[in-house]
């Protein structure tokens, strides 16, 4: 459903106030703790961030691409963590039933993601097989009205809280993306396991960890949308989709930095006046506000353009790359403008500059973006 404007700049508004005034001031305690607190889950739950994009027949908000942008732009100006807990139900987690599951496996299962009932997740990348996609060895052998699943999925972010997972895993010999189904697969199915939680370099409070299957038997009910050899498709539109979300974020992301900066070096002074009067300085915010100003541009006319039906994958892997790097070299401004004082935990920047070095690598790295680009001009995308 398309909102008016007036409803659409109320959400807005809304997620920017909850943004400042409940996310913000607990950001520091999240990146110690490892934790997103309870009640601040509590909270976004209770604002309905578990469904904004999720059809409101199936209790979500259903937001449009360009306002699910649009709000990734809010939700991105503070730790990422907190857009991280919401992002799979949100995207990855659902978005797989969403596309292509039947309308059973739909209202069974949307509902409860929407409300943040039930965590998604996603499980596509294994110990040999990252970019690589599609040399996936994680195997479903259909056994009477059953399917057998073994392997190991790696890197899998909410693993440690999901209740169900969207698995991609072999049915046939064939090799290649031809031979892989998708599956939604529930926490508590006979032969499923967790590793131990990952410990990463930032986004501390947003938890990734293996997800092993050994011999673990799911009805034959959760093959997605009930069709085999199709899952390897199911990722890549699931993965357009969300990398459109993750450009948003990192657009918010880069905002926040820039904000952060800009009043650093209007309250830091040096030589006798405030930092932020050095041309030299002012270079540095005047190129990221031109590079998200340029970044924004992209992932709306990219949003519109999936919102009109159109096929956006091109357009979102440009958009992805580009407002991933741009939130790098950002970020990286915005620690020296702060100079030392953006290198100690205080400050916060040091923290962000940990927690956006992820954008550039998950829902595939700025490399596969830039190879998904290339074979599209070969194939004769519009220049
Ligand atoms: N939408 C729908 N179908 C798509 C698609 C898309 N965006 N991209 C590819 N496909 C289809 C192709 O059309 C092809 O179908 P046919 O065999 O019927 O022609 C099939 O999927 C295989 O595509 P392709 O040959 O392009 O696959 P490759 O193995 O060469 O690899 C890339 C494709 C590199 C794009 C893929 O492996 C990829 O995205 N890797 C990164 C994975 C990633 O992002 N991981 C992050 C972790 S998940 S959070």
């Amino acid at each position: 459903m398309i909102r008016d404007a007036e409803t659409q700049t109320l959400l807005e508004d809304a997620i920017r106030r909850f943004v400042r005034e409940t996310l913000v001031p607990r950001e520091a305690e999240v990146d110690e703790t490892d934790q997103i607190p309870t009640d601040v889950l509590a909270a976004m739950r209770e604002i309905g961030l578990f469904g904004l994009t999720i059809p409101e027949a199936y209790g979500g908000l259903g937001l449009t691409m360009e306002e699910e942008v649009r709000v990734a732009f809010e939700l991105g100006q503070t730790s990422p963590a907190f857009r991280s807990v919401i992002g799979t139900n949100n995207g990855i987690g659902s978005i797989g039933i969403l596309l292509d599951g039947s309308e059973e496996q739909k209202q069974h299962y949307l509902p409860k993601l929407a409300a943040g009932d039930l965590i998604g997740s996603f499980c596509l990348t294994e110990p040999d097989s990252g970019s690589d996609a599609a040399s996936l060895k994680t195997t479903a052998r259909k056994d009477g009205d059953h399917y057998v699943l073994n392997g190991t999925k790696r890197f899998i972010t909410n693993a440690p809280e999901a209740g169900i997972f969207t698995v991609m895993a072999r049915t046939s010999d064939a090799k290649g993306a031809s031979g892989i189904s998708a599956f939604i697969v529930e926490r508590e199915s006979p032969g499923l396991s967790l590793g131990k939680p990952d410990k990463k370099m930032g986004q501390r409070g947003a938890h990734t960890c293996d997800v092993i299957f050994e011999n673990c038997r799911i009805p034959a009910g959760q093959l997605i949308g009930g069709v085999e050899g199709v899952g390897f498709k199911t990722a890549m539109k699931v993965l357009d989709k969300g990398r459109l979300h993750i450009a948003a974020v990192a657009i918010g992301a880069a905002k926040r930095m820039l904000r952060d900066a800009l009043a650093y070096a209007m309250e830091r002074k040096q030589f006798g006046q405030p930092i932020v009067e050095f041309q030299l300085v002012q270079a540095m915010l005047a190129d990221s506000k031109t590079e998200i100003y340029a970044a924004e541009c992209m992932v709306l006319d990219a949003a519109r353009r999936r919102d009109e039906g159109r096929d956006v994958s091109i357009e979102a892997s440009c958009a992805k790359y580009f407002a991933t790097e741009m939130c790098g070299r950002v970020a990286d401004r915005a620690v020296q403008v702060h100079g030392g004082a953006g290198y100690i935990s205080e400050y916060g920047i040091e923290r962000f500059y940990r927690d956006v070095r992820l954008f550039r690598l998950y829902e595939g790295t700025s490399q596969i973006q830039q190879v998904i680009i290339a074979r599209g001009l070969m194939r004769g995308t519009e220049i």
